[in-house]
């Protein structure tokens, strides 16, 4: 594989991915980037970083000659599937943290995905300027959850309790922080020799499982020379057998040269990443649609990072012709001709692809994988002020699904309701906004409501005649009900035992449609489930009865019967299942039978060590924001699914309270 840093033609362009939990500062740390790589000057203090982002940010810029795409991702999880998207399409993944080992943790569940997923990484402890304790005290509570281990290039220097710069490990070179400006050489005060001395030794020993020749040498107590150190470093992260950790404050422009001088260095070729995720060098260009936007008036683009060979505007792939190759410098976007492996762009005009499509000019090339979107966990309902605009709502929320593949448009037919599915308050709330924003349309958003069932538990006997004289001639129909409940899932059934003719065969089906029509809204206003009507008698006129007729007594006698019949509420009931830590676990199992939910019991979650799937059946109308308080209990880090189980009777109190919400 060629070593990009070496070589002598330029490199391709490579791709990064700022990572890490909201507030974290990649935000500020994409800006500064960009900013050192001579882009337009930080907007410090308006507010570009503040405010959570739902979609990742794309910046082009080059540093020291080589081509580089910046992806800025969101940190709430609530958008980690849009971190995920990204992950997918870049060749290095930069971890950035708070410097509190228990702020720092909110970043395991990452490590170990990264880990999973072979993603090559390394860490960026930000932050720098606040940090009071001890890096190695970060480092070390990050290493309980890192499955790779975890190794300092450099090491603070301090003056009292502030961190004023650091010795970079490598090449054992000292150097003060200044704000806003690049770090100045100065040298190591004398007092931190032997530190610096133990810290090294530490990297080196982090290196050498993996080197024997690097064993051998400290073994016998010499010291690598920097380039060995470097070329080691740069191996092992592009293998993922080692996490380096930076350090710096993306905000005063601390140590953020050095994270470019290591990406520049040790972020792999793109030719290695498209060996990593399986596709062969050879053959036709083939690039993959990342992200989806509708950007107004600029129409539709399409994300994509090119695995393969080169694609000119205008080309078509998967049938549809490209209307431009954008690429984002300064912010702005800006036209290009052509894009090539490794680069990330974005494509005018792709028609019909979604987010996760391969695309190739033949359309026979392999098709590459994309991560599946987490099933939703969160809800919301949405309704125009106007019903007059609700065309127009659906195609603006059918847009806003293509662009967020987390996002779900469901309209419940039994509510009546659109609801929107996702992934928690935030999520659904900047889907709402934007689409709001981008429509022009006034709309509002609510909880949704529960779809609520009832049923008899008594058999009772309904008798119902009408009998009406208007006019001319009159109505008339006469109708003998047995309704009865039937087991719980069995549904409705019309049974017809009428003997010789006491209600005229023609007559029976529109008896049949009545009763099944009056359990659309039972006593307590919602549909009736799970009875049995039987006609077993009645009379008739020959001259006025009718379907009408025998409709209206059936409706009759149906609405008298239920209502005698001991109705009850019925509402739905999950199966539910939380992951989290196990440290979490007694937390998870509160919350569920704080919320009428009964336990069925908890195990290891299958290929998650340390983490537990606790199992319960929870009413479906205490799930709304079991989301909010799970992530509250547990750093965010707890998830959960659940599908409709069974329908349960509720009584008393509850029932009222219930059918009052
Ligand atoms: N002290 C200090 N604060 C910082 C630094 N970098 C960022 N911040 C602050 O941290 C806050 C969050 O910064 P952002 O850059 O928006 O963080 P983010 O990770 O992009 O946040 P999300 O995108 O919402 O996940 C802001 O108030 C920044 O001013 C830093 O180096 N030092
Ligand atoms: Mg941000």
């Amino acid at each position: 594989m060629p070593d990009p840093s070496a070589g002598q033609e330029a490199a391709r362009p490579r791709s990064v991915a700022l990572v890490g939990p909201y507030g974290c500062g990649k935000s500020t740390l994409f800006d500064a980037l960009l900013a050192a790589a001579g882009g337009p000057a930080r907007r410090l203090g308006d507010g570009r970083g503040r405010g959570a982002k739902a979609d990742f940010q794309l910046g082009h810029c080059s540093f020291m000659g080589d081509r580089w795409a910046i992806l800025d991702c969101p940190g709430s999880v609530e958008f980690a599937h849009e971190a995920c998207s990204a992950l997918a399409a870049v060749d290095l993944a930069v971890v950035v943290c708070e410097p509190a080992p228990e702020k720092a943790l909110a970043v395991a569940p990452l490590l170990r995905f990264l880990h999973q997923e072979g993603v090559p990484h390394l860490l960026f402890i930000n932050k720098i300027d606040t940090m009071t304790g001890r890096v190695r005290d970060t480092l070390a509570a990050l290493q309980a959850w890192s499955p790779q281990p975890l190794v300092l290039r450099q090491m603070p220097i301090r003056e009292g309790e502030t961190i004023i710069g650091y010795v970079d490990l490598a090449s054992g070179r000292a150097y003060r922080y200044r704000k806003g400006e690049p770090s100045e050489l100065t040298d190591l005060p004398a007092p931190m020799v032997e530190r610096e001395k133990e810290a090294l030794f530490a990297l080196l020993e982090a290196l050498a499982d993996h080197d024997d020749a690097l064993l051998e040498k400290i073994l016998e107590d010499v010291t690598p020379s920097s380039d060995e150190i470097y070329r080691q470093l740069h191996k092992d992260l592009a293998e993922g057998t080692v996490v380096p950790a930076l350090l710096g404050a993306g905000e005063r422009d601390n140590g953020v040269r050095r994270l470019w001088k290591a990406l520049r260095h040790d972020t792999p070729d793109p030719l290695q990443t498209a060996e990593r995720r399986g596709i062969v060098p050879e053959g036709e260009a083939l690039a993959q649609i990342c992200k989806t936007v509708h950007a107004g008036h600029a129409g539709k683009l399409s994300y994509a990072r090119i695995w393969r060979g080169t694609i000119k505007d205008g080309a078509t792939l998967n049938g549809h012709r490209i209307g431009g190759i954008y690429r984002f410098t300064n912010g702005e976007p800006a036209k290009v001709t052509e894009a090539t492996t490794g680069d990330i762009v974005a494509f005018g005009r792709l028609e019909g692809e979604l987010t996760g499509a391969t695309l190739s000019m033949s359309q026979t090339a392999e098709v590459l994988p994309w991560p599946e979107p987490p099933p939703p966990v969160y809800a919301l309902t949405i309704a125009t002020e106007d019903r007059k605009d609700d065309v127009k709502l659906s195609g603006a929320l059918q847009k806003l699904a293509e662009e967020d593949p987390c996002l779900h448009v469901v309209h419940d037919i039994e509510t009546g309701e659109t609801v929107l599915r996702g992934q928690g308050e935030m999520h659904l709330n900047s889907a709402i906004e934007r689409l709001a924003k981008s429509s022009g349309l006034k709309v509002s958003s609510a909880r949704p409501r529960i779809p609520f069932k009832e049923t008899i538990r008594l058999a009772v006997h309904q008798h119902a005649r009408l009998k009406r004289q208007t006019g001319g001639h009159g109505q008339f129909a006469d109708v003998k009900l047995d309704i009865a409940p039937r087991a719980r899932g069995e549904g409705f059934v019309f049974r017809d035992r009428i003997v010789g003719g006491a209600v005229p065969k023609q007559y029976i089906p529109a008896v049949g449609e009545a009763a099944d029509a009056a359990t659309k809204k039972g006593p307590f206003g919602h549909p009736v489930v799970d009875i049995e009507v039987t006609l077993v008698d009645g009379t008739f006129h020959a001259v006025d009865s009718s379907d009408m007729a025998f409709k209206s007594a059936t409706r009759m006698a149906m609405q008298e019967g239920l209502a005698k019949a001991d109705p009850v509420l019925l509402e739905p009931v999950d199966h539910v299942t939380i992951s989290v830590p196990n440290e979490f676990t007694p937390s998870a199992q509160r919350l569920l039978t704080g919320r009428r939910g009964r336990i069925l019991g908890y195990a290891e979650r299958p290929s998650w060590p340390g983490w537990d799937d606790v199992e319960a059946q929870v009413p479906e109308a205490e799930l709304h924001d079991l989301i909010i308080e799970l992530r509250s209990l547990t750093m965010g880090l707890g998830t959960y699914r659940h599908e409709f189980h069974h329908l349960a009777e509720v009584h008393g109190n509850m029932a009222n309270r219930l059918v009052a919400t």
